[in-house]
């Protein structure tokens, strides 16, 4: 069957009056269907049980891909250097309410993530970068403990861990500084134990990423510690999907 889509600010009307009937063997998705891609994996799982084939079809929405920036040494520092801020502004003096709790499980709570971070100081991007930049015939970094932090952190109080992280963040930031880092090193390379080779522009763009990354995982522990009590807008809370 085959039915004509009304035009956008129309839609919710539509179907409130045509509700979709989910049943049949193919159900052919065309024309502005991009916001669906980005959607959560619901509206996959409810199309995958109704229909035997699910055909998407982009006509005028077209999937751009973003220009995105060249790691640049200065560009990296920017995010590197206000990150230990960012998290003493977001978390000094909370309830332990807040950085305590995971997500169930083995997951890591606010504590165990800050904790984390500072064995990346000590024993990940900067050893890594001078490995990179020697003069060792192999240029093998030792394997990165992902669980480090559990016995570290023992005892310790999340003020003392952010003040912890602030000075290493310093002290690395002024060692990357003192290296003068030209072009040339930024293609210079070591060997990941999981990946193979890697180059030093590589490195740096994913110190700066693994910042963000824990930063946004430090906001989705923290927003779903009130999961159960946001009642129906769960739905519209993108970050309590994840
Ligand atoms: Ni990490």
């Amino acid at each position: 069957m085959f039915r004509p889509a009304p035009r956008i600010p129309d839609n919710k009307k539509y179907l409130n009056v045509n509700p979709l009937q989910l049943k049949g063997d193919i159900l052919l998705l065309a024309s502005d269907i991009v916001p669906l891609l980005s959607a959560t994996t619901m509206i996959f799982s409810i199309m995958s049980d109704n229909f035997q084939v699910l055909i998407f079809l982009s006509l005028n929405g077209k999937i751009t891909r973003k220009q995105e920036m060249k790691c640049t040494l200065p560009k990296s520092i920017e995010i590197l250097e206000r990150t230990p801020d960012v998290l003493i502004a977001m978390l000094h003096n909370l309830s332990a309410d807040w950085t305590s709790g995971n997500e169930g499980g083995e997951t890591w709570s606010v504590f165990d993530i800050v904790g984390h971070l500072i064995e990346g100081e000590k024993t990940d991007w900067i050893p890594r970068m001078e490995i990179i930049l020697s003069d060792k015939p192999d240029k093998t970094f030792e394997p990165f403990d992902r669980f480090a932090q559990f016995e570290e952190s023992k005892g310790k109080s999340l003020t003392q861990l952010l003040d912890e992280f602030k000075r290493l963040r310093n002290r690395n930031i002024e060692r990357l500084r003192s290296k003068n880092l030209t072009d040339q090193n930024s293609e210079e390379k070591g060997i990941h134990p999981a990946f193979g080779e890697i180059t030093l522009s590589q490195l740096l763009s994913t110190w700066t990423v693994h910042d963000l990354n824990h930063i946004a995982q430090i906001a989705s522990v923290m927003a779903k510690q009130y999961k159960a009590e946001v009642g129906p807008w769960v739905e519209y809370l993108k970050i309590l999907q994840l």
